[in-house]
């Protein structure tokens, strides 16, 4: 990649490219730092540090953004289904570009809008095992984006307006921008692919800018991540925000779904009996979440041997509990956050038309269904 993404922006604003020493990634701050932001590298430094100078709920914040954008040009326009019926290649909307693919980016259609803001439902079943854990993994969460798609008879804009627009918001919600880090890692998804940027803040990933103007061929001759790309005509300007991530920094509560849906997790707490639970257990909560965060964990992971680096963190901190003491209390926390993650996606899945059964996304309904009841009747609380 040579001088990386070396965009007049990063000169202007006083940023110099910078390599982890941990990862070896390439990323832009306006101070010196050694690490790249980003998991696993750091952890979380947001808990009751808030980012942003004030709380948002989900609908502050989606309102916060897309008003920003309209202000900057952008039209806003509707969301999407969450099921992507109009692909043939994923069941569900993954993310907010996804329902641009593939006939707008191809160029076969023209954009409803050019450049749009949206916030569209997006659900992704990848990470299910984090899901309660880590903080940041939602099944279904809004991917809020600003979108401008360039061809060779219009260029709207490319990096070097993207980032400055990316900042211009972030700072003007009040996030101090030399906590801000730019790490550059290249994005694929839809066959389309191209140089990115991770917007890094508090050890949480915010958004990632992505510059696509590549698309699949597998007589390419640009290789990214082990697949086959060729320059496209086109070159569109494809960001995802995420939008619970955003509510979640700007309140520093120890989980993300504390803040994204405190009605519902106050309302399963009281029906499983947890409330003095929860009360109680913000530090074990907070120190899980921050190393879940930096551990990935998958099918299979040993959740043993994790829960006893939560647990040396916790006697550090002065708490005396055996391990078979703190898996009793947080397992069933875990539970909760994600017996509520799961019915938010239920609700997504049902509203916009699946109909649980044993094909394509019914299936996937069908198995998000199963998990939750599985889930609810290990907490002892009836369907
Ligand atoms: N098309 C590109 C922009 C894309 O999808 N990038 S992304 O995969 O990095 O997602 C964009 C943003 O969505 C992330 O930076 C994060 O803020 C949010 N996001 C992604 N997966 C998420 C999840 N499982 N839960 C909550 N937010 C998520």
């Amino acid at each position: 990649m040579g001088d990386g993404l070396s965009l007049s922006f990063f000169h202007d604003s006083g940023f110099t490219r910078q390599k982890c020493s941990k990862c070896n990634s390439f990323f832009w701050s306006t101070v010196e730092v050694e690490l790249c932001g980003d998991a696993p590298c750091v952890e979380y430094s947001f808990i009751g540090q808030p980012l942003f100078s004030k709380p948002m709920n989900l609908d502050q914040a989606r309102e916060a953004f897309l008003t920003f954008f309209e202000k900057k040009s952008h039209t806003r326009v509707d969301r999407a289904s969450v099921v992507a019926r109009w692909r043939n290649d994923i069941y569900l909307s993954i993310a907010s570009i996804a329902v641009f693919q593939p006939h707008v980016t191809s160029g076969s259609s023209k954009p409803p809008a050019n450049p749009l803001t949206i916030s569209q439902p997006c659900i992704r079943l990848n990470d299910l095992e984090s899901v309660g854990r880590s903080g940041r993994h939602l099944t279904t969460f809004e991917m809020m984006a600003h979108h401008a798609f360039n061809n060779e008879q219009e260029e709207i804009y490319w990096q070097n307006h993207t980032v400055e627009l990316c900042h211009e918001l972030y700072t003007s919600l009040g996030l101090d921008g030399s906590k801000i880090t730019y790490k550059e890692n290249p994005w694929i998804g839809g066959g389309n692919g191209g140089e990115a940027l991770e917007v890094l803040a508090g050890g949480l990933e915010l958004a990632t800018l992505v510059f696509m103007d590549l698309e699949e061929d597998n007589e390419g001759d640009i290789e990214l991540n082990g697949k086959k790309f060729r320059r496209m005509p086109r070159s569109i300007v494809d960001t995802g925000y995420g939008l619970e991530r955003l509510v979640w920094a700007s309140q520093g509560t120890p989980t993300i779904y504390e803040a994204v849906f405190p009605e519902a997790v106050s309302f399963l707490t009281q029906r499983a009996n947890l409330e003095k639970t929860l009360e109680n257990s913000s530090l074990l909560i907070t120190e899980n979440a921050k190393l879940c965060g930096v551990l990935s964990i998958d099918y299979g992971s040993d959740l043993t041997e994790l829960r006893q680096k939560v647990l040396d963190r916790l006697k550090a901190l002065g708490h005396s509990l055996s391990l078979s003491e703190f898996t009793s209390i947080i397992e069933p926390l875990e539970k909760l956050f994600a017996i509520v993650d799961h019915c938010r996606s239920l609700v997504f899945m049902f509203s916009d038309g699946i109909v649980p059964s044993n094909v394509k996304a019914g299936y996937l309904a069908r198995m998000v269904l199963r998990r939750t009841v599985l889930l609810l009747r290990d907490l002892g609380v009836s369907e």
